[in-house]
């Protein structure tokens, strides 16, 4: 069956319990466009009476985030570039359901674009696209652009290509990450013994907060605000942006800079949903949306100015650790023995060329 970018509509873009509001106003606009001579000024700019591809574009962030500012941004962009042919409808927020769900929907074709974490859910489809997601591997940004943008993040979208998905060249940017609890400050690893900490749908994820001797549960981000605020878990660990944006310091108390890891969003594409794209049109989807990921970068740079006092201020209490203390427990454990043995000595390779050796 082919892929319903080109059908009028698709049951899956109806979730059950909210609101299209894009959809909803981009139809209103047609059904009144084709009764008022308002078409008629459509047609003369060149652009289609209907796009011939209707994408949907979902994710697991808050439309807050600079990741859907800066693709609502090119929305109409890619519209007018490409004569009206291509609509990129948004979904946010998990409006079509968890990662999980998303992720299905995009391998079925029945959701074109999804925007999510290679060491997220789509580790437990192709576990090597969770390799740059590794405890305590990138230091900083300039690893981590050195890799994501080299050879690691064309490792990556190859291993996305074999399982039928296409990967653009610019990830964007969620940023390193930090522990919350809503009960006791995180210090050291011997906090984290026995510690409820929610953690992504993702093997390594979970590894790595077993191997520091806490009790992780993998729950989606759709089901995270509210594991916290009925006590399912004690804490979670994300960016502090994220923290802030999807308004997680309401359910947790302390902060812990812990940088145990870096992390970023592919978008992805249904692969048949991209194959059957005219190239032109697969230029200006790229070429838009590795741009937007590059401003994102920055946009999230200056988020990151200021993020530790406005958490401050909403009451949230800040904790310094020594990152090393918490690399030295997974390392005498056998944390980087087990993943290495996992993603395969070339891969190993691949990531230690940026990271520095992981022993
Ligand atoms: O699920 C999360 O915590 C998030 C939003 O950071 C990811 O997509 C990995």
């Amino acid at each position: 069956m082919a892929a319903d970018h080109d059908a009028p509509a698709s049951p899956l873009s109806s979730p059950p319990s909210r609101p299209r509001r894009e959809g909803i106003t981009r139809r209103r606009v047609l059904a009144a466009g084709a009764a008022l001579p308002l078409f008629g000024i459509i047609s003369r700019r060149g652009l289609a009476a209907r796009p011939k591809y209707r994408f949907k574009f979902a994710g697991n962030l808050p439309m807050t985030h600079p990741i859907n500012m800066r693709v609502k941004e090119i929305v109409p962009k890619i519209l007018e570039e490409s004569g009206g042919q291509l609509e990129v409808r948004m979904f946010p927020n998990n409006q079509l359901g968890g990662d999980s769900d998303m992720l299905s929907q995009l391998r079925s074709g029945a959701l074109e674009m999804f925007v999510l974490s290679g060491t997220n859910v789509l580790s437990t489809m192709a576990k090597q696209t969770a390799l740059y997601g590794v405890g305590f591997a990138f230091k900083d940004y300039s690893q981590v652009w050195a890799a994501l943008d080299g050879d690691l993040g064309a490792y990556l979208r190859g291993v996305i290509a074999k399982v039928n998905l296409h990967a653009f060249d610019k990830l964007w940017d969620i940023g390193f990450r930090q522990i919350t609890s809503s009960t006791k400050p995180i210090l050291t690893p011997e906090d984290l013994k026995g510690f409820k900490i929610r953690v992504p749908v993702s093997p390594l994820w979970g590894s790595l907060f077993q191997h520091l001797g806490a009790a992780p549960t993998s729950i989606n981000f759709a089901e995270v605000y509210s594991a916290l605020q009925t006590h399912i878990v004690d804490g979670q660990e994300n960016p502090l942006s994220l923290i802030l944006i999807a308004k997680l310091y309401e359910v947790q108390k302390h902060i812990s800079i812990t940088n145990h890891m870096w992390d970023g969003q592919f978008t992805l594409v249904n692969g048949r949903v991209w194959k059957s794209l005219p190239e032109n049109l697969q230029e200006i989807l790229a070429r838009n949306f590795n741009a937007a990921a590059m401003r994102e970068r920055e946009d999230l740079a200056k988020v990151n100015q200021n993020v530790e006092g406005e958490l401050t201020k909403l009451g949230l209490q800040f904790h310094r650790t020594d990152p090393e203390l918490f690399r030295a427990a997974i390392s005498k454990s056998g944390y980087y023995r087990k993943w290495k043995a996992t993603f395969g000595d070339e891969a190993w390779a691949m990531l230690e060329k940026y990271a520095g050796p992981l022993v």
